[in-house]
C-alpha cells in the first residue's frame, strides 16, 4: 500500500513539476519524505519466539503464540494468520468471569503503539483449526501474519514439546 501511494507521488510529482516552479516541488519533497516515513513504519513491527504445541495426529486445533513488538508510534492489529499445516485459523481472547475462563473469537487483536505484545493460551492468541498434519517436537513451518498497518509478515513458527 504505501508503495502505491509513492508511486502515485512520483507520477503527480513528474507531471506538476513540468507546469509549475516553486510552491509544487516543496509538495513534492514532502510526500517523498511521507513515502520513507511510512516505509520505515512497516518494518517496526517484528514478531520473534511463534511456537505451537506438538500434535500427534491432523484435525484437532492448536493454540499459535508469539511476541509482537510495534515500535511505530500508531497502534496496529492482527488480522489474519495463514499458515500451510491448518484449514482456518481465528483470533482469540480468553474470558475470566464466574466459572471456567473460556476461549472467544474476536474479530482482530490490537497491537498497542510502542509495546511488546505477548501472545499466549491464557490471553490473546491465535488459534489455528483443523490440523492438516501431525506435527512433532522440532519441527518448523512458515505462517504469514496479516497487520492491519504492517501488512503481511512471513514468521517461522516451532513446534514444540
Ligand atoms: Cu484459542
Amino acid at each position: 500500500m504505501p508503495f502505491d501511494r509513492g508511486l502515485h507521488g512520483a507520477v503527480a510529482c513528474r507531471t506538476i513539476k513540468r507546469r509549475s516552479s516553486v510552491a509544487l516541488p516543496l509538495f513534492c519533497l514532502i510526500s517523498t519524505f511521507g513515502v520513507v516515513h511510512n516505509a520505515i513504519a512497516n518494518e517496526s513491527l517484528t514478531i520473534v519466539d511463534a511456537r505451537v504445541p506438538a500434535a500427534d495426529k491432523e484435525g484437532g486445533d492448536l493454540p499459535l503464540t508469539m511476541t509482537i513488538t510495534n515500535e511505530a508510534d500508531s497502534a496496529d492489529a492482527l488480522l489474519r494468520v495463514r499458515c500451510p499445516v491448518a484449514n482456518f485459523s481465528e483470533r482469540h481472547i480468553v474470558d475470566r468471569g464466574e466459572g471456567a475462563p473460556a476461549m472467544r473469537s474476536i474479530s482482530n487483536i490490537p497491537v498497542p503503539a510502542k509495546a511488546t505484545l505477548e501472545l499466549k493460551r491464557d490471553g490473546y492468541h491465535v488459534m489455528l483449526l483443523q490440523l492438516r498434519q501431525a506435527l512433532a517436537p522440532g519441527e518448523t513451518f512458515k505462517c504469514a501474519i496479516v497487520f492491519q498497518k504492517a501488512g503481511t509478515i512471513e514468521t517461522e513458527v516451532q513446534v514444540q514439546k
